[in-house]
């Protein structure tokens, strides 16, 4: 059989680099593709660095020629479009900065695809967040959207272009619609990373508090590693669709710092201070997802629960800092 390949934009971060992990598994070709900066960042790929079938290009999702011109000489088979301004917070301090990369990066690849080749199968990376202040619980893929946030609103742009471009010109456009999801990879900005981190620096000495946001948002944490299992399986189906991938199950962030803290044995009650500058101009106060279509039609589920994700967590973070000499 013919080594497929595939484009992943975004592979420096959490999403990518598990995928292209999983990808080259299963023995794809996988370009890379990533924005020129003055210093690297492939911290989350360095241990792919020697992999002949990984390659590395440079692209912009804000550059419409730069997504011509590698889709025109790599040709891939799949496009995993996970490139994103992705930080809620971000969005409003940098509203149209995202709109530019989250909603309408999404238009400039699927236009790419269409010139260059419209049987090209294209993910989009759509998110949970599109149901923000949510209509029903839990939410599955007929549930309205009403997002909270500029990035919300980019994705629920990213979203209905995928469709439209399915529906305008038959081309293989994919929506997975995932809710959040962790890892030792995750960006330490995110929620359980934070926590996770500031877990095991309070337990080696580091520091004697934790500062969060709003303690009494929910959401469904999943493993980013099934998760990016879930984005390929999409694309193995002949007729594009979209799909909710979510655990079922949903946790407070109250509830995330209490397990974090007995991983090592402490209580986050003597540790944890709530500071109103990490609260949000909207929330979204609770998320739990219904991922029973995507159990039925990819035989999807996730194999990782959220006491093993957490505990997973701590343990990547305190074997980190032990590393670094702590
Ligand atoms: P992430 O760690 O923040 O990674 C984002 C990636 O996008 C990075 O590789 C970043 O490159 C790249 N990027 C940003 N702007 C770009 C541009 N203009 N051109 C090219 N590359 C650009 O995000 P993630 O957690 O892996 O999430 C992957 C995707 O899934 C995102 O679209 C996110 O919005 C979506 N999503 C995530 C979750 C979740 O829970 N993780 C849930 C639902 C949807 P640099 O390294 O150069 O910054
Ligand atoms: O970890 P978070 O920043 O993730 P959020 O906003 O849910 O977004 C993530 O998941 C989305 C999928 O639903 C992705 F589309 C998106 O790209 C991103 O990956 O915050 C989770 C919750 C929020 O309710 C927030 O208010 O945790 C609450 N929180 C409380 N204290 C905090 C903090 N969040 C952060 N980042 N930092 C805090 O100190």
């Amino acid at each position: 059989m013919k080594q497929k390949t595939a484009l992943i934009t975004g592979i420096t971060g959490q999403d990518g680099s598990y995928l292209a992990d999983f990808l080259l598994e299963q023995g794809y070709r996988v370009i890379g593709m990533v924005r020129r900066s003055s210093t690297v960042n492939f911290d989350r790929i360095a241990h792919l660095q020697e992999v002949e079938a990984l390659e590395i290009v440079q692209g912009d999702l804000l550059d419409q020629m730069s997504l011509i011109d590698i889709l025109r000489e790599y040709n891939p088979d799949e496009v995993y479009n996970l490139a994103a301004q992705s930080f809620v917070p971000t969005s409003w301090r940098q509203p149209v900065l995202t709109g530019e990369f989250t909603a309408l990066g999404v238009t400039r690849m699927l236009d790419a695809i269409r010139i260059v080749n419209p049987n090209i199968r294209f993910y989009q990376a759509s998110s949970s967040e599109m149901f923000g202040k949510v209509r029903e619980t839990p939410q599955n893929e007929n549930t309205p959207f009403y997002p909270r946030s500029p990035y919300g609103v980019a994705k629920v742009y990213g979203h209905w272009i995928t469709i439209n471009y399915r529906e305008s010109y038959n081309l293989f456009a994919y929506s997975g619609i995932l809710f959040n999801h962790e890892s030792p990879r995750r960006g330490l900005e995110f929620v359980t990373h934070k926590v996770t981190y500031g877990v095991a620096r309070i337990k080696l000495g580091l520091a004697d508090e934790l500062r969060l946001g709003n303690l009494e948002a929910r959401r469904d944490w999943g493993y980013a590693g099934d998760y990016v299992r879930a984005m390929w399986l999409m694309l193995q189906q002949d007729k594009p669709d979209d799909y909710v991938i979510a655990t079922g199950e949903t946790h407070s962030v109250r509830r995330l710092c209490e397990v974090a803290f007995n991983c090592v044995g402490l209580n986050y009650e003597d540790y944890v201070v709530s500071d109103p500058k990490f609260y949000r101009p909207a929330e979204v106060d609770l998320l739990v997802g219904d991922a029973t279509k995507a159990g039925e039609k990819l035989g999807w589920e996730p194999t990782i629960n959220f006491a093993a994700l957490i505990q997973m967590m701590v343990e990547a973070d305190m074997v980190t800092l032990r590393e670094e000499g702590h």
